[in-house]
């Protein structure tokens, strides 16, 4: 048997949820992550992930689209990967990047990982999926492990429409949505032969008018919810500071669809992205069994969502099960018009830690990835973000580099990273504080063979 000798985790059985999987050499799920879960957040009454997500849900009402909230965040690297063509070697397959069982399972990394399913089932030509997904991403106030994703596809059938006229049949549905005026900055041609391409079976009309409906649904997702939510907001609190609402749209690459877009809202001094969307590839459809179908696809953050909708300054905050936090969402409804506000309690003193190191010459790391962690000769932000977090927990609000240099004559890298220590709840000890980052440290020597300076 390979495994016998590593000694480490595996082999072995690891319950998630409810289900029972087998673990091998590729297993990197933290308990932490185990354990969370059952917390099914999207459907957890009067919680603000919950209550955005049904808000959304309405911007895509019945009978048009059909809404899923049930599938289970185990799958398989088919799922998540190679049913919508990630090439073998794409970088979100790494496990640096993704949580993975077995070699062959995962905790999903997005809701994409349920595409090819739904388009198979031919429930319906509308959907949505909202779903707990998991990634090793940095750690800040936007981005936690765990987060929540709203997929949402819409499909016209070539064999449907009249005369098998798609681009009329589109502009047609285009014409029956509302209008609106956001200033929206989109200066993105329709497609692009590199960067953003026109796929082989579709006429640039077809394309045009796909991408047309939509821009125009995700627009007047985020007009409707956020210009809605702001006038309760000003019709409450007279000090209520108006800042008009800017979004742009991006050029973004997805292996299942071309021409690409991500969304973007500028919040807090910031462009902050909250959606990636595109025309879905056909040999996607082809896949499904609905080679006549053509149709768009998205998926939205919903935290990212739900932070500027009830300004939420930390992701963090979403699994804090302080009354303080919960109370406040106890009885608020999906209704835009009554949408309150969240009031923050108070901030607790940030502690802030630095570690500075070198990393291990490339030839002689191969024996460092102790824990399985790190891959041999490659060194992975995600790695230390990982360490990290599985040391503070929700105590630790941000990890930044903050200086890099490469020795002139040794040509080695050094690296310094600085960590903020401070919870959500309560005020941290200096005691505390160092506590966790004396640990940190040591682990940053033995699953990355880094050396401290
Ligand atoms: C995707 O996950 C694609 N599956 C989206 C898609 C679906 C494209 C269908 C085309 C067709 P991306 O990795 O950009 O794309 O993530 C989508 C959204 O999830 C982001 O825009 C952001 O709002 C949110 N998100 C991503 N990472 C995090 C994180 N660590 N924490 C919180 N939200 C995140
Ligand atoms: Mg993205």
């Amino acid at each position: 048997c390979r495994y016998k000798s590593t000694g480490s985790a595996f082999p072995g059985k690891v319950k998630l949820g409810d289900k029972t999987y087998q673990k091998d050499s590729w297993f990197n799920v933290p308990d932490s992550i185990a354990t969370s879960i059952d917390r099914q957040l999207h459907t957890t009454n009067d919680h603000p992930i919950s209550i955005t997500r049904s808000i959304v849900e309405s911007k895509f009402p019945a009978p048009a689209f059909k809404h899923y909230h049930d599938f289970f965040p185990v799958v398989s690297t088919h799922e998540n990967f190679d049913s919508l063509g990630f090439p073998a070697d794409h970088p979100g397959r790494s496990k640096t990047d993704t949580y993975y069982v077995n070699e062959t399972t995962v905790l999903r990394t997005h809701t994409s990982a349920h595409e090819l399913e739904i388009f198979q089932a031919k429930e319906s030509d509308g959907y949505t999926i909202s779903a707990d997904v998991y990634r090793r991403d940095a750690i800040d106030k936007t981005h936690y492990p765990i987060f929540h994703q709203m997929e949402g596809a819409r499909l016209w059938d070539r064999e449907k429409v009249a005369h098998g006229d798609i681009a009329k049949a589109v502009w047609e549905d285009v014409e029956r949505l509302p209008k609106h005026h956001m200033i929206v900055e989109d200066p993105n041609p329709p497609t692009h032969p590199e960067r953003n391409p026109l796929q082989a079976g579709h006429a640039p009309e077809e394309a045009a008018a796909i991408a047309t409906h939509l821009k125009r649904s995700l627009e007047l997702m985020v007009v409707e919810i956020f210009s809605r939510a702001k006038a309760a907001a000003m019709a409450t609190n007279p000090n209520y500071h108006d800042e008009p609402l800017k979004v742009r749209w991006v050029e973004a690459y997805f292996p299942w669809t071309s021409p690409s877009w991500e969304l973007e809202i500028y919040w807090q001094d910031q462009w902050l992205e909250v959606l990636g969307s595109g025309v879905v590839q056909q040999e996607l459809l082809q896949k499904a069994g609905v080679p006549s179908k053509l149709g768009w696809a998205f998926g939205l953050g919903l935290e990212r969502i739900a932070m500027l909708l009830f300004e939420i300054p930390d992701i963090r905050l979403f699994w804090s099960q302080d009354p303080r936090f919960l109370s406040q969402f106890t009885g608020v409804s999906d209704d835009l018009d009554t949408l309150k506000r969240f009031i923050p309690f108070s901030k607790y003193p940030a502690c802030y830690k630095d570690v500075a190191f070198w990393l291990p010459p490339a030839s002689s790391s191969t024996t460092s990835a102790a824990g399985g962690l790190a891959p041999p000769q490659a060194f992975h932000e995600n790695d230390i973000m990982e360490i990290v977090r599985n040391i503070g927990g929700d105590n630790v609000e941000d990890v930044q580099l903050t200086d890099e240099f490469t020795h002139p004559v040794s040509g080695r890298r050094s690296l310094c990273y600085r960590i903020n220590y401070r919870s959500l709840e309560r005020t941290l000890t200096n005691e505390e504080a160092n506590r966790f980052h004396e640990r940190v440290r040591g682990e940053l020597v033995k699953k990355m063979a880094v050396e401290l300076r």
